[in-house]
């Protein structure tokens, strides 16, 4: 069976049970997903071609895919249509240590490859400037890049460091820790601060996602050992591929919470 029979038999199933059509559909979709009968990167029948063959409006069938899309479960590819959405393998990342993404991803086996979106050195924002304590006459290096695992992008890391700091942009190679610690500056602390968003357009469009899909949206603070601020970065991950996983521990007595 092809995938548009995989889905009109799972719609003929549930077409007993009452439920508003769109609803039916939704589910018969899912459902033709969950158990395999249809795959990652499976194109749907047209949005028509479902219409005529379930005997349901267009409209309807527009409403159940937009909200798979909404989901994840689908995607939507301009001008080639709907597919069933890549499976992610999640990646699970400890939040007590201090790593770099391509140690991170090597650590698991994967490749890493980054694009870059910008590299420059620019008058700093008055974020920058208060964070990573620059005057209004001195530079920062911004660094932003797509970070790809496996073929898979995964996150959108925006970084502005010191030009002090790093004058020439143009020089990192694949890694900004790396590069960093050439110059004795890679960071030995960070405070990370991660809230949920809702990928906007631009973003989603990098990360192949659907727009408004969950993300989450990282801030990176990172420290020299000498306590000056050396990173200011700020991400947005994909919340369907990362984990970010804490240990908790009960502070002894006598132990101090360090921030
Ligand atoms: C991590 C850091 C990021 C840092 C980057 C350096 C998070 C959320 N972010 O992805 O702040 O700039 O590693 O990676 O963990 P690189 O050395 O591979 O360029």
């Amino acid at each position: 069976m092809n995938a548009a029979d995989q889905i009109f038999a799972m719609l003929r199933e549930s077409s007993q049970s009452g439920a508003p059509l769109y609803l039916q559909l939704r589910r018969s979709i899912e459902e033709a997903v969950n158990r395999g009968l249809i795959g990652p990167g499976d194109a749907l029948p047209s949005e028509r071609d479902i219409a005529s063959k379930a005997d349901i409006s267009r409209v309807t069938v527009r409403k159940a895919v937009q909200d798979l899309v909404k989901g994840g479960v689908l995607v939507q590819r301009h001008g080639s249509g709907t597919f069933v959405a890549p499976r992610m393998e999640r990646v699970e990342q400890s939040l007590s240590r201090l790593t770099s993404f391509t140690e991170d991803m090597a650590r698991r086996g994967m490749s890493v490859r980054s694009v870059w979106l910008d590299r420059g050195l620019y008058a700093p924002s008055p974020d920058e400037m208060m964070v990573l304590g620059l005057s209004s006459t001195e530079l920062v290096a911004r660094v932003a890049r797509l970070r790809i695992a496996n073929d898979t992008p995964l996150a959108i890391e925006r970084a502005a460091i010191s030009a002090s700091v790093l004058p020439d942009p143009e020089a990192i190679g694949s890694s900004l820790y790396a590069a960093l610690g050439t110059t004795g500056n890679r960071p030995v602390r960070a405070v990370q601060r991660i809230s949920a968003t809702n990928l906007g357009d631009a973003d989603a469009l990098l990360l192949e996602v659907s727009s408004g899909v969950a993300g989450l949206q990282i801030e990176r603070i990172s420290y020299l050992a000498s306590g000056k601020v050396i990173e200011f970065t700020r991400s947005v991950y994909r919340g369907d591929a990362y984990d970010f996983v804490a240990e908790l521990r009960l502070t002894g007595p006598g132990e101090e919470i360090r921030p």
